[in-house]
């Protein structure tokens, strides 16, 4: 099969018109690709997502088959319909962290959105908010106000994509919240049919594209302890490491504690093992 993309903890493959997307269980620290895999992760992410896309009847998405897809990637992969792909990573927040965070702090708005003053850290927004940005090839995302997604992908599919991500996000953080877990934000990829329909693509809810967080253990102002890496984060934040390539390696006990936080997240989120 044609490799098409590789990014830092998947692949896309070609398959004829059909695109074959195949989850890792590579996993990344501070943007950096660690040497050891985390065993299930690939599968667990894979689940997870598919799960997600069955719950967002309605929403029309890009899968085609969980299962039908080569045996060595049987569990971690899905056939896909290829799309042609938006340029604007879409982004939906209703907790302030990470980029969003630091742009509220430096000038009280993300994307142009104007927020209320006094958020910190983890503080709930009044309401969810989309705060696109750019999908750049190389370096970092820059935020992209409303107006600028329009003039890039134009106003009725700006008007689509703001709907269609609140939407996702909504519905996903409401049956998220029945089970005592908060997602503070997600990032979703769209692309059209060749008709024009909007579709929701790439994976959704996964620890990959969104931050979890235990309903329990919230406590804004402070930074919050998120379901999956935090055990990888604190454990490298202890090590004489710079955050720079190479990683390190992760000792078998990290691994074990790890995957084990995977797959409670699983289990939590669909019910099921
Ligand atoms: C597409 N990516 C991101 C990068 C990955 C995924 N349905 C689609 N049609 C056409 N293109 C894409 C998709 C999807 N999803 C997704 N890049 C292109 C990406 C690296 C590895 F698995």
């Amino acid at each position: 099969m044609e490799l098409v993309h590789s990014g830092k903890v998947r692949e896309l493959y070609a398959d004829g018109g059909d695109l074959i997307m195949v989850a890792s269980d590579r996993v990344s620290v501070y943007d950096v690709v660690l040497p050891t895999p985390i065993p299930g992760k690939g599968r667990v992410l894979t689940q997870l997502s598919l799960w997600w896309f069955g719950q967002l009847d309605g929403v029309p998405n890009h899968v085609i088959s969980g299962t039908d897809v080569p045996a060595e990637w049987e569990g971690r992969a899905i056939r896909c319909r290829r799309l042609t792909m938006l340029p604007v990573e879409c982004i939906a927040r209703g907790y302030l962290a990470g980029l969003g965070l630091a742009s509220y702090a430096e000038t009280g708005t993300i994307s142009g959105v104007r927020l209320p003053p006094g958020l910190g850290e983890g503080s709930r927004l009044p309401e969810p908010v989309f705060t696109p940005t750019t999908k750049a090839a190389a370096g970092h995302d820059e935020p992209m106000t409303y107006d600028q997604v329009a003039d890039v992908v134009g106003g009725s599919v700006a008007a689509e994509l703001r709907r269609a991500t609140l939407e996702v996000y909504r519905r996903g953080a409401e049956l998220a919240a029945a089970r005592g877990i908060v997602i503070a934000d997600t990032k979703l990829e769209f692309g059209l049919l060749p008709d024009g329909t909007l579709m929701l693509a790439d994976e959704v809810l996964t620890p990959d594209s969104s931050r979890f967080w235990l309903a329990g253990q919230w406590q804004p102002g402070r930074p919050q302890r998120s379901l999956d890496k935090q055990y990888l984060r604190d454990w490298s934040a202890g090590l004489d490491w710079d955050r720079r390539p190479p990683g390190p390696a992760i000792p078998a006990d990290v691994v074990a504690a790890t995957q084990a936080r995977y797959q409670e997240l699983y289990a939590r989120v669909t019910g099921r093992e």
